[in-house]
Formats: structure tokens, C-alpha cells, sequence
């Protein structure tokens, strides 16, 4: 009887551990990306999970001869010994002794996916092919560096006595109102598609005091614009016992500088394929909402048309204004306007029309809402109902309220908005694996 131990023996060498192995016959198993035929010898260029390894091919190297069924998109077992490249430093190449096929493509790439980039194709016929295309090394790198994003995000606040959480994306009411709302047949019932986590993240403060979940959402966009997605990531937490929205703020700063310390730790190769410069982050400067406006105008000369909310174009002037102030690429606006926050938002007791919340701005885009919520249940009740809501329809969530709760508070931030940015990319549908907006659920 076969006996399964959980011993993952590595059977393939990764190309980082190249150096050891100089003039040692090994094992590289990965996907064939590029066969390059010269004169009497071919470059065979095999993808492995984080490398593109350069192998190369010559009958003076073994007695195996390679045939025309070693095709670009074969998956290989190749055999070869380890040695210096001739022409590129502190590089190494396998000299190939055998390759043993273990499948075989049914058709030829429909796609050049091998060249450096795919700047050439557009956007949607890179989407249309996405699992071939997410095989290019500089896509792919983009969603390894979405990996260390996410990962410091959830690293930095376990350090920080945060509890993970995963809540329904079910639910009988939206919690962010407004109309981008997916409505779903639930056995007869209208239920909604979650829009944000926030009102069990919430009720999760008087249980642990400081939750963070990272994961989908659902925003029904009905227009098709560069920095909307239908279903997005959003990477929330909330924190009890807070004095103000400011410890929010902090806690957002101290998981920024973490994150970046960590893709300059460990995702060098794709920072440097991509050409990434990361943002220094020492402290981010804020400013209020109303004086963001007073700079709109007097610096910038813009005729504000809405006292409520910023234009995009608005974003952009205080992300430069940010920059040459503070040379910062991030701004913390706070104090929005009351009508424009969420019927869950503190107002400022100082200046009720103001909330205690925030947005950050990361190059003049935002990438995250926060800010302290009511805790009082007869505060919660009354803003609901100056709002026209009725109570009985949240119940569940007033519980909450009803039976005790800290001064707390808490933030969202886009995984693909802050990717994007961070890459530069104009269209956030780059910094999706595989997005879903108003045209598109496949693939
Ligand atoms: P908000 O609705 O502002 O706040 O969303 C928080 C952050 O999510 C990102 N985002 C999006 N990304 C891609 N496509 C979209 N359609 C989209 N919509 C929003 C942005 C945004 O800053 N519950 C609050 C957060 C909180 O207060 O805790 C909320 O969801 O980066």
C-alpha cells in the first residue's frame, strides 16, 4: 500500500541556486518559452515559476539529439550542466544533456507572449488571451508584486495584534448605498452582492478590537472607466479603542512603509524587470478637505464647480501639490463633507457638515477611505433616519451598536488601485489578473 508522508522533495533546481551548482549536471522542469535556432547549436529558453532560464542546445554538449517536438509551450524535464554565460556577468546557462517531454501544446501559441513586454497588443486582446499572456514575465511580475502588497498588508498588521477575518459576500443589505449595487436572486429574495466588508468588520471590533480581511468585492460600475472594476480587492481593517481617525491614519502609514520595505526586500527582480521606482514613505502630510479646496483655486486657479466631492482632475493638482510641498507621493485629505460620507461615519462634533474620515491620495489618485465610525446606537439610529433609512432594515448590524461598542474605526484600500499606481499603469485592468468590468466576465 502506498503511504503518503507530506514530503515535498524539490525536483527541479530554481535558477537562483544556479551558483551552487556550477559544472553539476542537474534537473530544470518548467514550460518551454522561446527556441531560438542559430548555426549548429538553438537558444531553448525555459520559463520556471519566477525565471526565464537561458538552456542551450548543441550536439557537442551530449548524445542527445533534439527533434522538432520540442515546441515553445512544451512542458520539459531538461537535464543539463550548470555553467558561467559566456557573453552576460553573473549570469548562468544549462548546457542541455536531455529533454524529456511531459506534454505537449495541442496547438501553437495564438499570441507572441515571448518578446520582452506586450506593449504592442492591445489591452483587450491581452485580456481576451489572459491565461497566455499572463505567461509573459512582465505580466506575470506584476501580480507577484500584487502578491507582496497583499502579503505586507496582512503581515505588518498580524505584528500588530490584527485578527483575520473572512465575511460573507452575501448579504441583505449594501452598506455603502448608492447605486452601484449587484442585486441577486437569492430562492425568491432580493440579496445583495457585498460592497465592502464594513459592517462585519465593524461588528467584529467588539469581538477581537482589531480585524483585517483582504478580499473580493462587488461594485456594479455602470460606466466603463480606467480606474473602476466591477469586482475588485479590497484589503479593510478596523481597530477599537481609537482616540481619533488619526491611529487609523497611522496604522495605514506603518503598513505602507512595511509594504514597501518588503518589495524591496524580497521582489527585486520584478521591481527591476518593470522599472519600478518604489515611493519613499517617511510621514504622509495631510491636509483638510476645504483647504484642499482653497489650493485648488488659488494655486492652481481651478473654478470649483462641487463643494462636496473632488473631480479627478482635482486628485491629480493636490498629488502634484503634494509632490512639490512635501516631495510626498502620498496626501491624506481629511474632514469630506457629511452628505458625500456614508450614513456609518462620524460626523466632526466640532462641525457636524465635516466628518472624522480621510482618503489617501497616492500620486494624485485615491486608493483608500477610513475614518472613525458612530459607535453610539442612538447616534447610529438618528443619522439613519435623517437620512430617510429605516433601522429595522439593518437590525443585525445595529446590534452591535445596540449591546456595546468602542470608539473605533477603520479603512479600505484598493489592492488593484494601489498596484496600478504603484506600476504606473494607465488602465487599472492591468493590475487585475483577470478583471470584470461592464463588458467583461470571461475569462
Ligand atoms: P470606498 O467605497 O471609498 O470605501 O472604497 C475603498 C477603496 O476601494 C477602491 N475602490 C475601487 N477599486 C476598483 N474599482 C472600483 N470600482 C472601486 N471602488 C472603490 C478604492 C477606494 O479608495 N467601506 C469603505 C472603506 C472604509 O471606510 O473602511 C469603502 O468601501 O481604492
Amino acid at each position: 500500500m502506498d503511504k503518503i508522508n507530506g514530503v515535498m522533495d524539490k525536483t527541479s533546481v530554481e535558477y537562483k541556486d544556479f551558483s551552487k551548482h556550477v559544472d553539476e549536471v542537474v534537473v530544470l522542469k518548467g514550460m518551454i518559452h522561446r527556441i531560438r535556432e542559430m548555426t549548429g547549436f538553438a537558444f531553448v529558453i525555459i520559463r520556471t515559476a519566477r525565471d526565464v532560464v537561458q538552456c542551450v542546445y548543441s550536439p557537442e554538449f551530449s548524445e542527445y539529439r533534439m527533434d522538432e517536438k520540442v515546441v515553445e509551450g512544451c512542458a520539459v524535464k531538461a537535464t543539463g550542466k550548470v555553467v558561467k554565460d559566456q557573453t552576460r556577468e553573473d549570469r548562468y546557462e544549462l548546457q542541455i544533456h536531455n529533454i524529456e517531454i511531459l506534454s505537449t501544446p495541442a496547438e501553437m501559441m495564438p499570441i507572441v507572449i515571448n518578446k520582452k513586454q506586450l506593449d504592442n497588443i492591445p489591452l483587450d486582446l491581452n485580456l481576451n488571451f489572459r491565461p497566455v499572456t499572463l505567461r509573459n514575465p512582465k505580466e506575470r511580475a506584476v501580480f507577484k508584486i500584487q502578491e507582496g502588497i497583499a502579503r505586507g498588508f496582512r503581515e505588518f498588521l498580524l505584528s500588530q495584534q490584527f485578527t483575520e477575518i473572512r465575511t460573507p459576500k452575501i448579504n441583505a443589505q449594501g452598506a455603502e448605498g448608492g447605486a452601484n449595487i449587484f442585486r441577486l436572486d437569492y430562492f425568491g429574495k432580493q440579496v445583495f452582492l457585498a460592497q465592502s466588508p464594513q459592517f462585519y468588520k465593524q461588528m467584529l471590533v467588539p469581538v477581537y478590537e482589531r480585524v483585517f480581511e483582504v478580499g473580493p468585492v462587488f461594485r456594479a460600475e455602470h460606466h466603463d472607466t480606467s480606474r473602476h472594476l466591477n469586482e475588485y480587492i479590497s484589503m479593510d481593517l478596523e481597530m477599537g479603542f481609537i482616540d481619533s481617525f488619526h491611529d487609523i491614519m497611522n496604522m495605514e502609514t506603518g503598513a505602507l512603509k512595511y509594504i514597501m520595505e518588503l518589495l524591496k526586500s524580497e521582489y527585486s527582480e520584478e521591481l527591476a524587470l518593470l522599472n519600478v521606482n518604489l515611493p519613499n514613505i517617511d510621514e504622509i502630510p495631510t491636509i483638510r478637505f476645504m483647504d484642499a479646496k482653497e489650493i485648488i483655486t488659488k494655486k492652481f486657479k481651478k473654478k470649483i464647480t462641487d463643494y462636496r466631492d473632488f473631480e479627478p482632475e482635482e486628485e491629480q493638482l493636490l498629488g502634484k501639490w503634494a509632490k512639490q510641498e512635501y516631495n510626498s507621493d502620498f496626501l491624506f485629505v481629511t474632514h469630506y463633507p457629511s452628505e458625500k460620507r456614508p450614513f456609518y461615519a462620524m460626523d466632526d462634533p466640532e462641525d457636524p457638515e465635516y466628518t472624522l474620515s480621510f482618503d489617501l491620495l497616492f500620486r494624485g489618485i485615491e486608493i483608500t477611505t477610513g475614518g472613525q465610525r458612530i459607535h453610539d446606537y442612538n447616534a447610529q439610529v438618528a443619522k439613519m433616519r435623517a437620512r430617510g433609512m429605516n433601522p429595522d432594515d439593518f437590525e443585525s448590524y445595529l446590534m452591535a451598536h445596540k449591546y456595546g461598542m468602542p470608539p473605533h474605526g477603520g479603512l479600505g484600500l484598493g489592492l488593484e488601485r494601489i498596484t496600478m499606481h504603484l506600476l504606473g499603469f494607465k488602465n487599472v485592468r492591468y493590475a487585475s489578473l483577470f478583471p470584470r468590468d461592464i463588458n467583461r466576465v470571461t475569462p
